[in-house]
């Protein structure tokens, strides 16, 4: 015999010990989900003649806004109506292994046209996103190739405020295909490289001689599903404060953002309040990085809100801002160049807690070494999918210090499931008080940050480009 709520009350109320069942009564699960997601194929219209099919979230780009409240418990019903598992990955929120979402740390899959309940207290507040965890490899229609993102915004218990409204932006590229190299800009991050650590690149290149590995091209982007000059502008009127929360739901690209002659107040990075809320003229965001950033309208016009690159812009990674009594084409005018760094958002002449062990860990590329895709090894070694077996043991209520070599050229959004961490050193400086959950590691540079062992349960560390923690850019640590 199952018991439900009703029956359970029926029982109840024929006791004489009410009290003693409440704490039951109270634990049933709802009948109704506070949320529902439905996995499946569909169609965004980036514009009247660019369609195209992908996997969504509720029919949907990008997923529907999830609303949560820090500390209130929240149920999910989740429905795969596609013809392979899925999984739904909570990024950036402090919750257990068996519903974050990945699969390495224990979560299970949610069946090809199955479903699965999921229930967590949201954790900490601002800005999150919901995205697959499910490996691509050479399957372009699967994992983050795909429409599956949404943003998340976790209302903190305490707002301070200071804008008038607030503007969700999720960046996405669509139709994506292999091709031998990419064109990717890589020197916006501030810090040299490394001599070593390029030797060690070029000893490793020695080793794989041949093409290029694979990259990943696109053809079309857009904000919030649109490309460029589709879709509603951003309406603003003269001295308005607008809070941009922009999300980069790239599968692997680095982004970066520009309104001509505004700046970009930062509040947040990856949801997290920064010490110092230092005014920038461009944004760049690595592949599952956030920024919330208020912008004073003070130079009305037409804009064009969007990527330095013209190409990627020429193909519709932009939005038009539309001041109030404005008219004309929207205009775009170039930033004057302009480095990212994480450190003048830290706090000022700060320094971090000691760590009480340093682990370091060494990225190296052998390239096109597994079928012309490059694989990836950390301390010499392949994340292995077969076995899932945890390189690191951690003790509760320790503080972890992670220092990352890469003796490649790429940028390697580096991301650690299910805790925050302290930027502690980055483009060769040290700094204090920047809290994340996806840092960009520059090419043969060195970045460092601290977590503390707080939230028990396996914790999967990746980088957040899809191409390169399916070939091997991942690591697996377990509690002791
Ligand atoms: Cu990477």
């Amino acid at each position: 015999m199952t018991i439900d709520r009703r029956s359970l009350l029926k029982y109840a109320a024929m006791l004489p010990a009410l009290d003693a069942l409440a704490p039951l009564a109270q634990a049933a699960e709802p009948e109704k989900p506070d949320l529902t997601l439905r996995i499946a194929t569909g169609l965004v219209e980036l514009s009247p003649e660019r369609i195209v099919s992908t996997t969504l979230y509720n029919g949907q780009f990008p997923g529907p806004l999830i609303r949560l409240k820090e500390g209130k418990r929240v149920t999910v019903d989740v429905y795969n109506d596609t013809d392979t598992p899925e999984l739904v990955h909570w990024h950036g929120q402090t919750i257990p292994s068996g519903v974050d979402g990945a699969s390495e740390e224990g979560t299970p899959f949610i069946a090809a046209h199955g479903m699965r309940r999921i229930s967590f207290v949201p954790k900490p507040a601002g800005l999150r996103f919901y995205h697959t965890h499910v490996a691509a490899a050479s399957d372009l229609n699967r994992g983050t190739y795909s429409g599956q993102a949404g943003p998340v915004y976790i209302e903190p218990a305490a707002d301070p405020g200071a804008y008038d409204r607030e503007v969700f932006l999720v960046l996405k590229e669509f139709l994506p295909s292999f091709s031998r190299g990419g064109d990717m800009t890589m020197d916006m991050l501030v810090g040299a490289p490394s001599r070593e650590l390029q030797e060690i690149g070029k000893q490793a290149d020695e080793k794989n001689k041949g093409p290029k590995g694979y990259e990943v091209g696109y053809d079309l982007f857009g904000i919030n599903g649109k490309l460029l000059g589709h879709g509603e502008p951003i309406r603003v009127k003269h001295g308005e404060r607008v809070l941009f929360h922009v999300l980069n739901a790239s599968a692997g690209e680095t982004r970066s953002l520009a309104l001509p002659g505004h700046m970009f107040k930062i509040v947040a990075l990856d949801g997290n309040p920064v010490p110092t809320r230092a005014e920038v003229p461009v944004l760049w965001l690595g592949t599952a990085e956030r920024i919330s950033a208020i912008v004073e309208m003070n130079r009305p016009g037409v804009w064009v809100m969007g990527d330095l690159s013209d190409d990627d812009r020429g193909h519709g990674m932009g939005v038009v801002v539309e001041y109030s009594n404005a008219k004309g084409k929207p205009q775009w005018l170039k930033p004057k160049p302009f480095k990212w760094d994480y450190a003048v958002f830290g706090k000022p002449n700060a320094t971090p807690a000691a760590p009480d062990e340093t682990i370091e860990m060494l990225i190296v590329k052998n390239n096109g070494a597994l079928h012309g895709f490059n694989q990836w090894t950390l301390n010499g070694e392949a994340f292995s999918m077969a076995t899932m077996k945890p390189q690191y043991t951690v003790h509760e209520g320790r503080r972890y210090r992670l220092k990352f070599r890469n003796a490649s050229d790429d940028i390697h959004p580096l991301h650690l499931h299910r805790h925050s961490f302290e930027l502690v050193r980055v483009g060769g400086k040290p700094t204090a008080g920047v809290i994340k959950d996806v840092v960009m590691l520059g090419g043969f540079q060195e970045v460092e940050f601290d977590f503390v062992a707080d939230n028990p349960g396996k914790t999967l560390f990746h980088c957040h480009q899809q191409l390169h923690m399916d070939f091997g850019f991942m690591a697996l640590f377990d509690y002791a």
